[in-house]
């Protein structure tokens, strides 16, 4: 075996080469990696080997180019050289795949004449979640072997593909026993030699790209299929170019057009921020004072109590990954509503199968007697928002709950210490905020009491993983950090209305910039009489004489907006005459509010809210505010988030604006103490570091 450089090597194996890759933690394409597989590859086809087989040591084979490299001056032998090596390589090349082939990983293996795949393997070019395009081939090779429509589907999704349907596609070749990628490989390679197998270079297939010429429909449904899924990115509609140009264009060509456009989105602010974004994820999942090795508790079955809206969707995650649930309630009829809410969830959601819904939904026992918790890992409150009844449960579960278990709740925002306060074992208490769908929304807020253990929270940030939630660690606060920011939001979009934006002007100004929907539509779809109390009303709000006019949203056909037959909104003339009638009722002048304004209201306080919860030590890092408002909030992820758009704009800029409203509009824009410190250090919110936790006292 010869060691061609730190992360590679290249060893015989009879009359085949084997080059092995060896760089942890996913065989990114970094110099040194493109470095050892020029030389190994130079020395293979030098060498008397009959065939070349490339395979990956680690947890997967090559996961696409080193995304740490991006923006950095380019080093080392460009991948594009390697790639030509192997493709005109006149011996036999065959990739080995385990793991994830992603991105320019699948293009160095669409350069090897044959590829072969262990089961478990997936492949994908998911370069579009990171504002990109393939740019080494991918989008001229790929529509060459899976054909036009599946390209098109696999670089604007991202998705990553099993290795069975890679088979069918034609994306691999074989698929080889799991745990012996390596001799099957070499296997293959030899009877390509004795069959003397063509060299197939993916290139010059062109039958299925051809089959699409003529054929401009293909791409105008795509994109019209999903205009609403790609509303505001850039990256999709560029992908779609590039497959045009594998269809329209000689290969030479397509693979210039594909390099000019990757060059421009890779220079631009959206793949900036989605790049950004992408290790704000991973960023999330490291806690400092909860090094990577504590020990966590094994979570064999889980408790849920309350079935109503979050109760069920809570137990299903749980379910799908075959943990057993308990569900508990207090009356029959509540918990056969959840029950069946639970069945109608798995029966509508997408590829269902019968016999899988029923497995799942034989791993959830319903029950009205909380002493079936007894022998729980974990039990998770999902009951009414109101403090006497959180205490009252949390009481009981200390009673019943084995030594050990984690006692979790699901309050939107109500003091954790205060519920944990009432047990004799609050190191056991967490926040587990889940989000409405909980079984859909991808967010989990943790939230850490005082006396929260370190298992505990390595436990509850582990089993996240394992639910497929994206976790994120937060401080007790009123409304945590997703809601506490989204209570700014709020405000000032109902401020703004009561000085002459209509509803439609902010939903329209905040739609433009990226969120799915604007506060007002989003209450209109939830309803406006959540938490309205019909007697008690007295139309001292615009949203009680709405309610009172039994304008409580979509399901009355009307709210703020009003709605047709098919439930599309349209702005409203009686909600119009409302507010100007509830205006001047106030003494006050409707004035003209520009959609500058509009964004401004209702951005800047959210920053400036994010940097006193980073002040308050309830978050760990600015970047963990923007995970949660793009996991939970529906923030664009081509703008990073609240706080990675704050430093696009500049703190001292955020500062300014809010001084400037502070003068003009009061007390609830006072800057925060953190926002003048760092404008004055000439800081940004990402160079802000939490000062070091105290250690626990003994
Ligand atoms: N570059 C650099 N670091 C990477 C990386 C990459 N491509 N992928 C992962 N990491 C790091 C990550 O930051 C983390 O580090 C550790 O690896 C484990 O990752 C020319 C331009 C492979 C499915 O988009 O989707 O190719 O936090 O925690 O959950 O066309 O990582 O431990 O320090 O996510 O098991 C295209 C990105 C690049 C794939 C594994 N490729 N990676 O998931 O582990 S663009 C991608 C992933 C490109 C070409 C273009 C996932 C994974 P740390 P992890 P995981
Ligand atoms: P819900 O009213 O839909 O359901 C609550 C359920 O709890 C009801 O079915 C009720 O019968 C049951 N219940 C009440 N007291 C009980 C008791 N002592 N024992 C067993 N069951 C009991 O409420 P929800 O929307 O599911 O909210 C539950 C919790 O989750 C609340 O704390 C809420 O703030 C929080 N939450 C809600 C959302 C959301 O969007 N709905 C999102 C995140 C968190």
């Amino acid at each position: 075996m010869a060691e061609i450089n730190s992360v590679t090597t290249l060893e015989m194996d009879g009359e085949i080469a084997v080059i092995t890759l060896n760089s942890p933690p996913v065989n990114a394409l970094s110099a040194r990696v493109r470095e050892g597989l020029h030389e190994g590859f130079k020395e293979a086809i030098a060498s008397d080997a009959k065939a070349i087989v490339l395979i990956c040591e680690g947890r997967t084979f090559i996961a696409g180019a080193d995304i740490t490299e991006f923006g950095g001056a380019a080093q080392g032998p460009s991948l594009f050289d390697v790639q030509d090596m192997m493709e005109n390589s006149p011996k036999p090349v065959i990739a080995a795949i385990h793991g994830t082939a992603l991105g320019g990983g699948l293009e160095v293996a669409l350069c090897a004449h044959y590829r072969v795949a262990v089961p478990s393997a997936r492949c994908g070019l998911p370069e579009v979640n990171l504002g990109l395009l393939p740019g080494a081939g991918g989008t001229q090779r790929l529509p060459r072997i899976a054909g036009v429509e599946k390209a098109l589907e696999m670089v604007t999704s991202g998705q990553h593909v099993p290795a069975g349907q890679c088979l069918e596609m034609g994306l691999v070749d074989e698929i080889v026993p799991e745990g012996q990628l390596r001799q099957g490989a070499v296997a293959f390679a030899r009877k390509a030699v004795a069959e003397n197998k063509p060299l197939v270079k993916v290139r010059e297939n062109n039958a299925k790209v051809d089959a699409a010429k003529g054929h401009p429909e293909i791409f105008e449904s795509f994109r019209k299929a999903n205009a609403r899924k790609f509303r505001g990115f850039l990256a999709p509609e560029y992908n779609i170019r590039c497959i045009e140009a594998a269809v329209n264009e000689p290969f030479e060509e397509g693979l210039r057009t594909e390099r000019k456009l990757f060059a421009e989105l890779i220079t631009g602010p959206q793949s900036a921020a989605q790049r950004y974004y992408f290790f704000a994820e991973r960023q999330a999942q490291k806690i400092p004072d909860v090094p990577d090795d504590t020990p966590t508790r094994p979570i064999r079955k889980v408790g849920v109590l309350g079935a109503g809206t979050m109760g069920g969707g809570i137990s299903m995650n749980f379910a799908n990954v075959g943990i057993p649930v308990t569900i508990v309630e207090v009356k029959q009829d509540a918990l056969d509503r959840g029950l069946a809410t639970m069945r109608r969830n798995y029966e509508r959601s997408r590829g269902a199968r019968p016999e899988e819904t029923e497995r799942r939904l034989g791993l959830i026992t319903g029950s009205l007697d909380m002493n079936a918790f007894a022998d729980c890992d974990l039990v998770i409150e999902a009951v009414f928002e109101r403090m006497d009844i959180k205490k009252d449960v949390f009481t009981k579960l200390d009673a019943i709950c084995k030594p050990g278990a984690i006692l979790a709740t699901n309050t939107s925002g109500l003091n954790i210490d205060e519920i944990a306060s009432v047990t004799k074992r609050p190191q056991d208490v967490i926040g587990l905020h889940f989000f409405s769908p909980a079984n859909v929304m991808k967010l989990l807020e943790i939230v850490r009491a005082d006396k929260t253990a370190k298992d505990v929270i390595a436990t509850s940030m582990k089993l996240a993983k394992q639910i497929g939630k994206v976790a994120v660690l937060v401080g007790v606060t009123p409304g945590f950090v997703g809601n506490r920011i989204l209570g700014q939001r709020q405000r000032e979009a109902q401020k703004l209305v009561l000085e002459g934006a209509m509803p439609w002007d902010v939903d329209r100004v905040l739609y433009d910039f990226g969120f799915p929907m604007g506060p007002f539509a989003m209450s209109d779809l939830a309803g406006l009489d959540i938490g309205w109390v019909k007697e008690k009303s007295n139309g001292a709000t615009i949203r009680d004489v709405l309610c009172e006019m039994d304008r409580r949203g979509q399901k009355t056909g009307a709210g703020y907006y009003d709605y047709d037959e098919n439930r599309n909104a349209k702005p409203s003339p009686v909600t119009e005459k409302i507010i100007n009638d509830f205006i001047v009722k106030s003494g006050r002048n409707p004035r003209k509010i520009s959609d500058e304004e509009i964004l401004e209201r209702c951005i800047y306080p959210m920053i400036n809210e994010g940097a006193k919860i980073l002040d308050e030590g309830k978050a760990i890092r600015a970047s963990d505010i923007d995970v949660v408002w793009v996991n939970g909030y529906g923030w664009p992820v081509y703008r990073g988030g609240p706080m990675y758009y704050g430093d696009q704009l500049g703190p001292d800029k955020v500062l300014a604006k809010m001084q400037e409203f502070q003068a003009k509009m009061g007390e609830d824009f006072k800057p925060a103490a953190l926002l003048e410190r760092l404008v004055a250090e000439g800081k940004k919110f990402a160079d802000f570091k939490q000062p070091q936790r105290q250690p626990e006292p003994a």
